[in-house]
């Protein structure tokens, strides 16, 4: 049952947008497991519970998220997110990352160097102009616009994998030994929903290779009526699936985050002929606080970080014993 509290949301925005946009923030019901927040890989741990200052305050799920996801992309010992992320082919750090909110807002960068923080890039993209997506060296223009202060990405343990990589410069595929981009996903105690997803993508991708996780509905996807999901894993089976998009579209048709997200992986598998070679895991969250995951191979976890304490879970998957 919605609560009173809803209700003047509700009402509130009908008066001012109409239906439409109404539908788009309506909160989570009262009885929900609320707060929560949950995220990809044992580096969710840390960055969750930079998310539950902000969720245990009765603080934003955007704000969670946001101070969530910049706990990995500053530290340089996590390789495939920010600060001390596998260079590309050329050497060179770039990174991509997106954010959406309970009323469709959402904001993206995609082959951004030399900034450490794309996370807050992308919602400056979101908060500060009218798009929701920008690249290259436009990005880097605006966040150095913004306050961002340009730095160099590539740590010296980066730079000496890549030179060893070089002599028989070979395309590191996403399956089980390499992965690592923090997609993460909270519920607030307004019931209202966020999600943030931050990678520096494929070690040693093509120069210009952009995965999933900027990409809205691919990496990432919040509907506040339904609920939230994200991936990781090879972001070209995401993009070819709208991945994110078809987990929460599932979740709309009744099925639990982890029904939903075992379906989006067998559609991979049913339509991408390859796909036992690479590892793609989805995290979905959905208005009630309920949370769930399944990915292709063996060896994905997620980290969850609510009112009874922290947990980290292992995924269960299509090739695996637990399937
Ligand atoms: C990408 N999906 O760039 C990202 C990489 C990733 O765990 O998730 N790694 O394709």
């Amino acid at each position: 049952m919605r609560s009173r509290r809803d209700f003047l949301k509700l009402s509130a925005l009908l008066g001012v947008t109409g239906l439409f946009k109404s539908q788009q923030v309506l909160a989570a019901p009262a009885k929900a497991n609320k707060p929560v927040v949950v995220s990809t890989w044992e580096h969710g741990m840390p960055a969750n519970e930079a998310a539950w200052q902000v969720l245990s305050k009765g603080g934003r799920a955007l704000d969670a998220v946001e101070a969530g996801v910049r706990v990995p992309e500053a530290d340089p010992k996590v390789r495939t997110v920010g600060y001390g992320g596998y260079p590309d082919k050329n050497g060179i750090v770039t990174l991509d990352a997106c954010i959406m909110d309970e009323h469709m807002n959402c904001g993206s960068v995609a082959f951004l160097q030399n900034i450490k923080h794309p996370i807050s890039v992308a919602r400056a993209v979101m908060e500060k102009t009218p798009h929701v997506m920008l690249v290259g060296e436009g990005a880097k223009q605006f966040a150095l616009s913004q306050g961002f202060v340009e730095e160099d990405l590539l740590t010296a343990e980066s730079k000496a994998d890549w030179l060893a990589w070089q002599k028989d410069q070979q395309l590191q595929l996403i399956n089980i030994e390499n992965h690592d981009t923090i997609g993460m996903l909270a519920l607030d105690a307004d019931g209202n929903l966020s999600g943030a997803c931050t990678t520096s993508g494929a070690a040693y991708k093509m120069h210009g290779r952009v995965g999933d996780s900027p990409i809205i509905g691919a990496g990432l996807y919040v509907d506040n009526e339904v609920g939230a999901a994200t991936a990781t894993g090879m972001g070209e089976l995401m993009i070819k699936t709208v991945g994110s998009h078809l987990v929460v579209e599932l979740m709309r048709q009744g099925a639990s985050p982890e029904q939903a997200c075992r379906e989006a992986v067998e559609r991979i598998a049913r339509k991408i002929g390859d796909y036992a070679a690479f590892q793609v895991g989805f995290l979905a969250l959905n208005r009630q606080g309920q949370y769930g995951a399944f990915c292709i191979q063996p060896g994905f976890n997620y980290a969850v970080r609510q009112h009874s304490g922290s947990q980290l879970i292992d995924g269960k998957s299509l090739l695996g014993a637990k399937a």
